[in-house]
């Protein structure tokens, strides 16, 4: 059976309204990345980094999935073979566009983790910093998102999917971060195609075999239309 793996980063949501992280009105264009995306950061000022992750939980909420997220639903359910969709994304666009087979490889806006128990439950539309844990009741509640310096969630599932991979895409991401910016190299060891689905050339670009430019509502639905198609 064939397999297709598919890599979403900011880029997917861009064109649902939701700030990419480079592009020079970003996310951290406000913020400095230490501040609000390290567990240092968080154990200095847990309020500014509860309430950076409130705002993209609210913005997230406020979206809705655009062209391209819809279109990799219809590639799950239409595709005869698998189709993964692993994401840098913390907004849930992917699971309200209908893609079932998705990992969140850097956690997600909707979920609560405990840090002192690693308990998981939904999170409330705003947290606050020193929130109980419903399990535990430490005062330990943080946002569920993988931090620069954390270890990114399922990654033996991912490198073990990446080693069977036929197709590998990878859309909206610039490939600044590990190790998602490895995957293309994993894809083609194992002898996938490779794709890069981007408005420009991403840092890992060159690595891939194929370029698809232009903005993902229609370079994304094309490309599925084109794999449907047996093209
Ligand atoms: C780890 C959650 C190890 C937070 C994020 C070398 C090897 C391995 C690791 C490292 C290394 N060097 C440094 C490291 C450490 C670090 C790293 O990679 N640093 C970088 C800066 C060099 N990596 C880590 O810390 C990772 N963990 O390595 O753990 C370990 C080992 C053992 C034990 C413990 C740990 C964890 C990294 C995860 C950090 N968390 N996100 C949050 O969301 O707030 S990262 C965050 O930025 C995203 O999740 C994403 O991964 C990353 C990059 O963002 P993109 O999605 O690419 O978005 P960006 O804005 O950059 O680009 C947008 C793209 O879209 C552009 O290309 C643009 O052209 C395109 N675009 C825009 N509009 C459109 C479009 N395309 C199409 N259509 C459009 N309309």
């Amino acid at each position: 059976m064939s397999t297709i793996v598919i890599l979403t980063g900011a880029g997917i949501s861009a064109e649902s309204g939701l700030e990419t992280f480079r592009a020079d009105t970003g996310l951290w264009a406000k913020h400095r990345v230490e501040d609000v995306a390290t567990p240092e950061g968080f154990s200095r000022d847990p309020a500014l980094v509860t309430g950076f992750y409130n705002e993209r939980r609210r913005l997230a909420a406020a979206a809705r999935p655009n062209a391209a997220h819809r279109a990799l639903a219809r590639l799950e359910a239409e595709y005869d073979g698998e189709v993964l969709v692993v994401t840098q994304n913390v907004d849930d666009l992917h699971e309200r566009g209908g893609t079932q087979n998705l990992i969140h490889m850097h956690g997600g806006l909707n979920t609560a983790l405990c840090a002192a128990c690693d308990h998981r439950w939904p999170a409330p539309a705003k947290m606050h910093a020193g929130d109980a844990c419903p399990a535990c009741s430490a005062p330990a509640a943080r946002p569920d998102i993988v931090w620069f310096g954390e270890m990114p969630y399922q990654m033996d599932r991912i490198f073990d999917v990446l080693g069977r991979a036929h197709i590998f895409a990878a859309i909206g991401s610039s490939g600044n971060v590990y190790p998602a910016a490895g995957f293309v190299a994993e894809a083609a060891r194992a002898g996938a195609h490779t794709l890069e689905i981007n408005l420009e050339p991403s840092s890992v670009g060159a690595q891939f075999d194929e370029a698809l430019l232009g903005p993902a509502t229609q370079t994304v639905p094309a490309w599925v239309d084109s794999i449907l198609r047996g093209a």
